[in-house]
């Protein structure tokens, strides 16, 4: 019998669309748009149009599509050894648990796959934590989300969701959570003050998937003093904004805070393949004993090899410091526009973090309709929650492609605003 792949000719993107609709899960609702190539800021369709990616894969492509260094690293390390399992040592994990350690500042790293599995990590390092150090009441630990946080797909991370397309159907969900507003002290120290059961407390320095939501300046500096002062975990999920993204290493930095857990996922392999972390100090990552946690895959050596080269990359192409500078141009960029668009209510983010909320309700269309123009004008990007469109290029973006991806921009804009 001829195999399925001799019989399909996805030379089309009409047919590749109509093999994922017939064969795939109705899980998502991608834009029109077939991808076949992608190398840096760039990507082509399978007919050949070029475009800006404006997405990077929701920040994980940071260092641009098929880095050589990091697929090079990849190449090199599948044709010798890609998968051990942790029933053997092999001699890549160690070297990349010291790289990493050094580079976060931690004592211990504890290595995963997807970002939603970092976040998991930490709740479990955390609920260990409450019982063997804190000394809460076994069964009885509880962790605080805030409200608009996105951590991942499992039911735990949907346990902290106030999303209700994240949760609708889903129930029943995990105990031991409480929910309060993002960038709100008050309510934070409220709760830590009156209940001796919270254990920690995870938080997006800022909150992606809720539209790009930059807290007030000192928020995350509050947060750390106030865990600091009732004896509750400050775990930072940086899958999103870490690793140069918002202009520097971590997000967290941007106030020099340390979190007592860093979740990292996403960029940390560069787009290659499922990487993620959770960092701890020994008084923390030791509550875990042996044979307590852990993934076939986690801090396989494959995947050790590509983090070392993802963020070699990340230092030696000073990437944060560009996605800054490139961020100010951007934002800038986007400022001159408000003024000429009644379409653009606000701009806001932090290096190549950034989105535009459009002056429209969150059930319109607008912020869509946008992206479909961009997308034709070889731009690509999408909106989050209705009426914000999230803007975040690979990190290393330079100047004259930044200004030819904002004109696209601009021009999509003028022209909907009825300027052109
Ligand atoms: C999808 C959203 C972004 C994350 C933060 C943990 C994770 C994510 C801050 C989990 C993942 C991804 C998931 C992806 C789309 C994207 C996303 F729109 F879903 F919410 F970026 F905002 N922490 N975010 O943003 O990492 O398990 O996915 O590796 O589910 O479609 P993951």
């Amino acid at each position: 019998m001829e195999s399925y792949t001799d019989t399909t000719d996805i030379s089309t993107s009409q047919h590749a669309m109509e093999l994922e609709y017939r064969y795939g899960a109705h899980n998502y609702k991608p834009m029109p748009v077939v991808i076949q190539r992608g190398e840096g800021v760039f990507l082509w369709d399978v007919e050949g149009r070029q475009y800006f990616d404006f997405l990077s894969a929701y920040s994980a492509v940071s260092q641009g599509h098929c880095h050589p260094k990091i697929v090079d690293a990849m190449v090199a390390q599948a044709r010798k050894l890609t998968l051990t399992s942790r029933a053997f040592y092999n001699d890549r994990l160690g070297e990349c648990e010291k790289f990493l350690c050094d580079y976060f500042g931690y004592d211990k790293v504890l290595m995963m796959n997807s970002g939603v599995e970092g976040g998991e990590t930490a709740l479990k390092l955390t609920r260990k934590w409450a019982y063997k150090v804190k000394g809460i009441e076994p069964g009885k630990a509880k962790t605080v989300y805030a409200a608009g946080n996105f951590w991942g797909r499992t039911l735990a991370a949907i346990s902290s969701s106030t999303d209700p397309s994240s949760t609708n159907d889903y129930g029943p969900f995990l105990p031991g959570y409480e929910i309060i507003p993002y960038n709100d002290l008050h309510a934070l120290e409220n709760l830590l003050k009156n209940d001796p059961n919270i254990a920690g407390f995870m938080v997006e320095p800022i909150q992606g998937e809720a539209g790009v939501v930059v807290p007030e300046e000192g928020y995350l500096k509050g947060v750390r003093d106030l865990c600091t002062q009732y004896n509750v975990l400050f775990i930072a999920d940086e899958v999103q904004t870490g690793i140069g993204r918002t202009g520097k290493r971590l997000a967290c930095d941007w106030e020099g805070v340390k979190p007592d857990i860093l979740v990292l996922g996403k960029a940390l392999s560069g787009g290659t393949m499922p990487v993620s972390a959770a960092f701890a100090d020994d008084e923390i990552m030791l509550t875990i004993a042996p044979g307590e946690h852990g993934s076939t895959y986690g801090g396989n050596p494959l995947a050790c090899a590509v983090t070392i080269a993802a963020l070699e990359v990340v230092q030696d192409e000073n990437l944060a410091e560009n996605a800054e500078q490139m961020g100010v141009i951007f934002r800038g960029r986007m400022q001159e526009l408000q003024k000429q668009c009644s379409l653009i209510e606000s701009v806001r983010g932090k290096g190549l973090l950034n989105a535009i909320v459009i002056n429209d309700s969150e059930d319109s269309s607008t912020a869509m309709d946008l992206c479909y123009k961009m997308m034709e004008k070889g731009l690509l990007c999408k909106p989050t929650h209705g009426n914000k469109i999230r803007f975040a290029p690979p990190l290393v973006i330079n100047e004259p492609q930044m200004d030819a991806a904002c004109r696209i921009i601009e021009e999509v804009f003028l022209e909907m605003n009825g300027n052109l």
